[in-house]
């Protein structure tokens, strides 16, 4: 399957990105009011409406679409996802962590906010993620929501992010083999990714196969995701420099063109796409265009 015989033009699925990002900030807008006390509010809405690409919520909603499921079926579980995405990056960035001052081009939350506040935002978000899926999904049968918390629950703690991070922090300053690269890239970045397609299919009311085949779309993209990002520091960082060995290669950080080189982390991008346009073949073609864009777009990203 190939973007050539995808029914939808590359202008259309812009346009789609464009409006599920628009209904997902809307509804997340929505999912956290500014009430007392409204410093916690503020920093928690600060992370949470700072204007990211929406990946994981558009993926939801575009797997519960490709079943025949209504985008209003999956926004509580799709809001739910960027949630927890977001209070990852926020833990991610504070000082016992990452570090880090800058996140989507604005002061990181505890810059603005505060250490304390920073942590309690990112505690009231992955709470409310849960809350929210629970007491906002509508018209979708009970085993199904407990189902899908289930499974967004197993993409977050130690057998998704937490054990990513984990690993992650560990791996510092230590010669990290592949297999150890792909686990933290895999916990890091694909469980949730995976998580929030799969739940778009269980709120859509999908069968087993059809749970099997996102969830197989959607880890080979969580990989892609994270091999392209590598690839991307490399040459970016090249560009800026004006010379061939990035910054990438030359830091400690590991990565995929740093242990394979870049002509196999490119080939590795192309297989993992490959692969998932391949379990999209099993679908109504019309349905699988808009999650064989965001493959493709995923794959082709400049940042
Ligand atoms: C879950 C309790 C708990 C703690 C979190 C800090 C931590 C444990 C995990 C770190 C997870 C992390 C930072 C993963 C990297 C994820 C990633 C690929 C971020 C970039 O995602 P994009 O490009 O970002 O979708 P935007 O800004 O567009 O949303």
């Amino acid at each position: 399957k190939s973007l050539q015989q995808t029914p939808l033009h590359a202008s259309q699925f812009e346009e789609y990105m464009a409006t599920k990002a628009k209904n997902v900030n809307k509804a997340l807008g929505e999912a956290v009011p500014l009430q007392h006390p409204l410093k916690i509010h503020e920093a928690m809405r600060y992370s949470l409406l700072a204007g990211g690409k929406r990946v994981r919520p558009i993926l939801c909603i575009a797997s519960c679409e490709l079943v025949g499921g209504d985008e209003s079926l999956a926004m509580p579980i799709a809001c739910a996802a960027e949630m927890i995405h977001t209070m990852s990056l926020i833990h991610d960035d504070l000082p016992c962590m990452d570090n880090d001052g800058l996140r989507r081009g604005k002061p990181t939350n505890h810059k603005v906010f505060g250490e304390e506040t920073a942590v309690l935002a990112g505690d009231a978000l992955l709470s409310l993620a849960f809350q929210h899926v629970a007491a906002k999904t509508t018209k979708v049968s009970p085993d199904r929501v407990i189902q899908a918390i289930a499974e967004l629950g197993s993409a977050v703690g130690s057998e998704g992010l937490v054990g990513g991070q984990l690993m992650d922090l560990c791996s510092e300053g230590t010669e990290v083999s592949l297999s150890e690269l792909e686990y933290i890239h895999v916990h890091k970045t694909a469980k949730l990714l995976e998580a929030s397609a799969v739940c778009g299919v269980i709120m859509a009311g999908g069968n087993v196969i059809e749970i099997e085949r996102v969830r197989n779309y959607a880890r080979c993209v969580g990989l892609l995701f994270q091999v392209v990002d590598d690839i991307l520091d490399v040459t970016k960082s090249s560009e800026e420099l004006g010379k061939t060995a990035g910054k990438d290669l030359a830091s400690d950080k590991a990565t995929y063109p740093k242990l394979m080189g870049i002509d196999k982390a490119d080939k590795f991008a192309r297989i993992l796409a490959d692969q998932a346009m391949q379990e999209l073949a099993y679908f109504e073609p019309t349905k699988a265009a808009p999650l064989c864009y965001l493959a493709d777009y995923i794959a082709n990203r400049k940042n």
